[in-house]
């Protein structure tokens, strides 16, 4: 069977607002994420217009990587890193987001990250917007939905492209891009729902705000990876997507249709965009459906088509079924955005979230046979509640079998022919969960001493898995005993 290429890229993936913490230090702004406080596996964390005294945000401190970058990198090292993904949290450069200038102590941060991981031979890849947009934005502009936006984007990646041009090779444009075709994404990823205050999982739904802020993103993107393209050859830029592959509950040819229906816009609408550099046929229903206008200026068209990316990331957690039938739907599941009917073969995570390796190798080829570039798993990981013994072990055999067998499909992908190139796991060490602001709901390879009340010394230890993980990038993934 063939094997993972050489110089794999085996790794991990964080995003800033959900570890590094300080979050209003050295000049950094409020971002999205740091006006939410936390929820629980089934109360939903809300977004607040102002911050609370009494309540708890967890992005503040998180794991407070701002004072720890050093030993959390060395940790990654010691388990074989090739490459780690993390993003640059907007505000700590542009704390408003439309300065002209960007604010040097927040450069200065990255230039240590970056120096850091250099040291370790550890490539960064870097997502440029990873649910971090200035709050700032969302009050003055309603985030994404104003086209003010592009400019304010491509000013920040000029900063960044050039301050690390010698340092970070490949770029994400925006994180999980189609969270914006579902209701949530107008919290974390738009910003459309300016002057909300309530559950996140209560917000009013406005599609045409956010149909309207994807095509500035769309626009955004491709101006940033066409700007990349022509003053930094060096560069490899990519998009990135949530793939959670919908299956159909029934062979009812209606239920066909309508996972054919979800997997347009939820799975590839938006790369479709990013890939392909145009909208997709059929955009042009689904909006007339849904009384959707997108506002385009001229000259649109040629920035999507101009601007397409380099290769294809995406998150993997789960899969879920639909079904057009009610009395069949029977109880339904969660996940990272996307929900659906329970799955009879599947397992879930305490959270919820069905876990199913193979769906990974389906969705490997499925997206391939699509684009035919090359493509890297991004964020792949179970969210766990991990005990800690008295003698300070994580004994997470659970989370070693879930990625096994994610791995072992990855490697079928491979073998089937798919252009694999990397995989970083969500979370290697410890963080905030994005989805209810938990720390509870832990992915790392490194437990932090850091719980949901705030509390906690912020230690570090290495569970089980971490010594796993580590033979597995020793042996290019063969070794996943
Ligand atoms: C993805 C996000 C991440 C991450 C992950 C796990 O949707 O890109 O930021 O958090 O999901 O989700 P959660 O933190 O809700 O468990």
């Amino acid at each position: 069977m063939k094997k993972f290429p050489e110089g794999f890229l085996w790794g991990g993936a964080c995003a800033a607002n959900q570890f590094e913490g300080a979050w209003n230090l050295d000049g950094k702004g409020a971002s999205v994420s740091d006006m939410c406080t936390n929820g629980t596996a089934t109360t939903s964390k809300w977004i607040t217009t102002t911050h609370h005294p009494d309540r708890l945000y967890p992005s503040h401190e998180a794991i407070d990587f701002y004072h720890h970058y050093e030993e959390d990198i060395a940790l990654f090292a010691e388990m074989g890193f090739k490459v780690f993904r993390t993003s640059i949290n907007w505000t700590r450069i542009f704390p408003k987001g439309w300065e002209e200038k960007p604010n040097e102590a927040g450069l200065a941060f990255y230039d240590r990250v970056f120096d850091c991981c250099k040291k370790h031979n550890i490539e960064p890849l870097v997502t440029i917007s990873h649910y971090e947009l200035p709050y700032a934005l969302v009050e003055k502009y309603n985030g994404w939905e104003s086209r003010e936006l592009v400019g304010f984007f491509m000013n920040y990646c000029k900063a960044i492209f050039e301050r690390y041009k010698d340092k970070v090779k490949y770029w994400l444009t925006f994180n999980e891009i189609n969270a914006g075709t579902m209701t949530m994404g107008s919290i974390l990823s738009l910003g459309t729902a300016r002057g909300y205050e309530g559950p996140t999982a209560g917000i009013p739904d406005d599609m045409q705000a956010r149909f309207q802020g994807l095509h500035h993103q769309f626009v955004a993107s491709a101006l940033a990876v066409k700007y990349a393209h022509e003053h930094y050859p060096q560069f490899q830029m990519g998009c990135m997507n949530i793939y959670a592959p919908a299956y159909p509950m029934t062979p009812d040819p209606k239920d066909i249709l309508a996972c054919q229906q979800r997997t347009q816009m939820t799975n590839y609408f938006c790369s479709d965009i990013q890939v392909r550099g145009a909208y997709p046929f059929y955009a042009q229903r689904y909006f007339e459906e849904h009384g959707i206008t997108v506002k385009m200026e001229p000259g649109d068209e040629a920035i999507l088509k101009e601007g397409t990316v380099d290769f294809y990331t995406f998150s993997y957690y789960m899969s879920n079924c639909l079904t057009t039938h009610e009395e069949d739907s029977g109880p339904s599941v969660g996940g990272n955005l996307v929900g659906g009917a329970k799955n009879p073969y599947l397992q879930a995570s305490d959270w919820g979230w069905q876990i199913d390796p193979m769906g990974l190798r389906w969705s490997l080829n499925e997206i391939y046979a699509r684009y035919q570039i090359p493509m890297m798993v991004v964020e792949n990981g179970l969210g766990a509640r991990d005990e800690l013994t008295a003698d300070g072990k994580v004994h997470d055999d659970y989370r070693i079998d879930y990625l096994r067998l994610h791995i072992e499909q990855m490697a079928q992908a491979v073998a089937d022919g798919v252009d694999l190139r990397g995989y970083t796991t969500w979370g290697p060490i410890d963080l905030v969960s994005a989805g209810t602001g938990e720390m509870a709901k832990r992915y790392g390879f490194i437990y932090v001493k850091k719980y949901d009340d705030g509390t906690g010394d912020l230690s570090r230890l290495r569970k089980d898995s971490f010594y796993w993980y580590k033979k597995v990038i020793a042996s290019n993934g063969e070794d996943l005993a």
